[in-house]
Order: structure tokens, then C-alpha cells, then sequence
């Protein structure tokens, strides 16, 4: 049977999640910087928002370059909060996943998703479960992705590349060198700096080039492996499977009623969250280390965590919750806070089974 596989990868992200909860920052090039510390404009862009990028704003640039380029100009510079970037993360995450007969996350915004069952080689099938994909990602977190749907993992990302933002490209099976052919080779996903300008030194600027020029010369080259690599990325083969991974933290963030410093309020939310989180352990996955986050008013995120013997109920450690809140708003007076989580890391499923194995033997 063959295989469809979807590419979904949110655009602009830690950006959007900014213009997202700060209404008034929307409508300008945004700029989202890690810090070093060093001197106050030392450190690199994560990331920048299209109107950034209209400016030649990057990721990876130095900060001090991208002031330069921003002079002038009304653009916002903020500094990264992974924490709350990674709450997003984790939510969009869960939502994909439900979408898929296997699901692989592959970075904080990325994932592959193996529909391969649910469509039984129909593209309008996994087209429509795109179109929903991106309904309920806007409707629930209110950004956009961009999602490619191809034969393979390599082409669905490479079709995802194709339409950016908000796009969403199909390439079926019949139509996968054709998508490619022209394409630099620079532009193949996987294909480095290096290998371009090698490849560019013998002639070969385009993927059709790579297919004219044939596995064997390219041999020659590169050598055996590599050479079946790049002859691969030229026509769009690939048979990597999709593969379920088991998380590795799960978490649970909820918005307090009214901003508080009261912590028996905090307190009450967070055996909420315990309860809600123990559906997800199920008996089934225990955890070593637990964090509480906080985020205030000023939309400041705070983790606090703490190492503890073994444990697979989330309820059962609330008193070191609690120790942890108290020691938050000792250290932080007058500080209220917005929304509160709780996280669980360090963890070991049972039996040694992978998430996906005990699901299939419990449907069993
Ligand atoms: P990307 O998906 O590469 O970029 P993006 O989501 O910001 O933009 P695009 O619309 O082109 O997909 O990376 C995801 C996040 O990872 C990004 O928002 C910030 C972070 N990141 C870094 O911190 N440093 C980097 O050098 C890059 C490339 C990304
Ligand atoms: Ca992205």
C-alpha cells in the first residue's frame, strides 16, 4: 500500500505565540531574541515575523545586526519564553496526534503524520484532515501552520516548504519529480552548504541535474552512501518510517480564575491539574521529577522544580507542590499570577512498552 504522510509546521512560531497575547505588538515586524547577557544587545534572533523578514531580519542573526537593520522602524524586540512556547507546543502537539495512525514530533513546532490507514491512498482524504488540522490549530491557539502532503516523510516536508504562510501543498506520487526537478540543490532538504557548492563545482545546480547525472558518476564522487542519498532526495525516495516516540515531559496549564498571590487559590488549581493529569499517567507511566510553572501578570514565565523518589500519581506529590508554590510567593512578593501548570519529567513506561505498543494491546 502506499503511504501518505503530512509534513505540518507552524509558521513563524515563537513570533506568533508573541503577537498572539500581546494585542498590541500585531501589525509590526517582530523580533523574538536569546539574550546571552553579555552586553545588552548581545545574542541571536530566534526568530522574526514575515514583516521582519521583509526588513532581512533571521533567525540566527545577531542581535546587534538586526537593530541595525531595524533603525527607524517601529519594531518590537522581545526575549524568548521557551516555557510558554513550549505550552503551545504541547497542546498543537496532542491535537496532531489525534489526526494519526502514527505520529512523530520532530522539533518544537514540527511533526510528521502517517495517515496512511484512515485515507487508504486517497489524497482528498488527507487533504481534508489538513483543512481541519489547520481549523482547530487557528480556532484553539490562533496561529496558522503550513502543511505538505506527499508518498513520503522527505517529500511532505519539502512540499511544506512550498507555500509558506498558512499554505498547504499536495504532491501526489505521479507528481513528485516533477515537484522537484528544478529545484537548486541547495534546496533539497538535508543537503548542506558544502555538499551545494561540490555539486555546484561538477555542474549540478538542479535535483534533475543530480537524476541526469546518475548514481554511478555521483559514486565516484561521494562515495556509496552519500551518493544514494542525494540520487534519493533528486527523485523523492524515501522509506523512513514515521516513528511514535514516547514523550519525554507532560504537563498541564490552566488560567487561574482571577490573577492571585493567594496560595491556597494556587493550590486548589493545581490539584486540578493533578487529577486531570493522572487520565494521561493512567497507572502506566511514572515520573522522577515534577515542576510547578507560574506565569504573572506581566506574562512572565517561572519553573521550579523538583527531583522525588519515584512516582506514578500526580496527586500523590501535591504536598511538594505545595512546598513549591509557598517558596514561589516567599521569593516573589507582590507578584500575582495568571495562570499556573504543573509538569512531570524524568519519565519510564511500564513494562517497557512504547506509548503506541500498549495502546494496540490494550485495543486488543
Ligand atoms: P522554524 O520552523 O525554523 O521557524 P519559524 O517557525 O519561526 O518560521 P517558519 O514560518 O519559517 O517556519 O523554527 C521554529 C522555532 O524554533 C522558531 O519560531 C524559533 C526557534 N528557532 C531558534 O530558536 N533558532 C533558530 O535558529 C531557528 C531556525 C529556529
Ligand atoms: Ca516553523
Amino acid at each position: 500500500m502506499e503511504r501518505i504522510i503530512m509534513h505540518v509546521d507552524l509558521d513563524a512560531f515563537y513570533a506568533s505565540v508573541e503577537e498572539l497575547r500581546r494585542p498590541e505588538i500585531r501589525g509590526k515586524p517582530v523580533v523574538v531574541c536569546v539574550y546571552s547577557g553579555r552586553t545588552e544587545d548581545s545574542g541571536a534572533v530566534a526568530t522574526s515575523n514575515y514583516l521582519a523578514r521583509e526588513l532581512g531580519i533571521r533567525a540566527g542573526m545577531p542581535i546587534a545586526f538586526a537593530k541595525r537593520a531595524a533603525k527607524g522602524k517601529d519594531v518590537v524586540f522581545l526575549p524568548v519564553d521557551m516555557e510558554h512556547y513550549r505550552e503551545v507546543s504541547e497542546r498543537v502537539m496532542e491535537l496532531l496526534e489525534g489526526h494519526a495512525d502514527r505520529f512523530q514530533q520532530v522539533s518544537i513546532d514540527e511533526a510528521y503524520l502517517d495517515v496512511s490507514d484512515r485515507c487508504t491512498e486517497s489524497y482528498p482524504c488527507a487533504e481534508k484532515i489538513a483543512q481541519e488540522i489547520k481549523g482547530e490549530i487557528k480556532e484553539q491557539e490562533g496561529i496558522t501552520c503550513s502543511i505538505g502532503i506527499g508518498p513520503n516523510k522527505y517529500v511532505s516536508k519539502m512540499a511544506g516548504k512550498r507555500r509558506k504562510p498558512d499554505g498547504m501543498t499536495i504532491v501526489r506520487p505521479e507528481e513528485v519529480t516533477d515537484f522537484l526537478k528544478d529545484l537548486p540543490v541547495g534546496k533539497l532538504h538535508g543537503v548542506g552548504g558544502k555538499t551545494e557548492e561540490e555539486l555546484n563545482s561538477l555542474g549540478i545546480k538542479t535535483a534533475a541535474d543530480i537524476a541526469t547525472y546518475g548514481l554511478a558518476i555521483l559514486e565516484n564522487n561521494f562515495g556509496k552512501n552519500k551518493a544514494k542519498l542525494l540520487y534519493d532526495k533528486a527523485l523523492g525516495i524515501d522509506d523512513s518510517p514515521v516513528e511514535q516516540k514516547d514523550k519525554q515531559q507532560l504537563s498541564r496549564i490552566a488560567t487561574l480564575k482571577e490573577d492571585t498571590d493567594d496560595a491556597d487559590r494556587i493550590y486548589k488549581k493545581i490539584s486540578e491539574l493533578c487529577s486531570d493529569l493522572n487520565k494521561k499517567l493512567e497507572n502506566k507511566i511514572t515520573f522522577r521529577t515534577i515542576s510547578l510553572i507560574t506565569i504573572d501578570t506581566h506574562l512572565q514565565t517561572q519553573t521550579r522544580s523538583e527531583t522525588i523518589p519515584e512516582a506514578g500519581d500526580a496527586c500523590s506529590v501535591l504536598p511538594s507542590y505545595r512546598i513549591l508554590i509557598d517558596r514561589f510567593l516567599s521569593e516573589n512578593p507582590g507578584k500575582r499570577l495568571r495562570r499556573v501548570g504543573i509538569r512531570v519529567s524524568g519519565l519510564s513506561y511500564k513494562n517497557g512498552k512504547s506509548k503506541k505498543e500498549q495502546k494496540s494491546l490494550f485495543d486488543y
